[in-house]
């Protein structure tokens, strides 16, 4: 089925010069872009975003570190685009994440895994409307 993801380069990603590579992987796979911004997030977005982690001890951290410089926000679309993108970005842990997966490839930490994608057609449409509440 063909669907819609949001995607998120975190801060680290875009500070470290990854939008390119990892545009380039979503174009590679045969995606579409459907929408596409650099953007500095407010914290209120971000604890919106992250509101399952509300309670959790990370949270503040999470939230410092999502809103601390430019990510890049897209929307992707394609056959099965939820799953497959967080196939292509590997577990949330880089050192857990399959060898060829984003994370595994280029990160190291937990804290800064330089990707988001959404996990569910729920997650996917609230992250879509809170991000790009411009799109249907
Ligand atoms: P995101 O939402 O950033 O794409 O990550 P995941 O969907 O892969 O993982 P998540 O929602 O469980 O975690 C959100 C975010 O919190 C960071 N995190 C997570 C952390 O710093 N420490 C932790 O113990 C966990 C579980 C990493 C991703």
């Amino acid at each position: 089925m063909s669907e819609r993801t949001l995607v998120l380069v975190k801060p680290d990603g875009v500070a470290r010069g990854l939008v390119g590579e990892i545009l380039s992987r979503i174009e590679r796979k045969g995606f579409r872009l459907v929408a596409l911004e650099l953007r500095t997030l407010d914290r209120e977005t971000a604890e919106e975003h992250y509101g399952e982690h509300r309670d959790k001890a990370f949270f503040g951290e999470l939230v410092d570190f999502i809103t601390s410089a430019p990510l890049l926000a897209a929307v992707i679309e394609g056959r099965e685009a939820i799953a497959s993108w967080r196939t292509m970005m590997g577990a949330t842990d880089p050192a857990k994440a399959n060898p060829g997966s984003i994370r595994a490839d280029l990160a190291t930490l937990m804290g800064e895994n330089v990707t988001h994608g959404s996990d569910s057609l729920e997650s996917a449409s609230r992250e879509i409307a809170l991000f790009f509440p411009g799109l249907a």
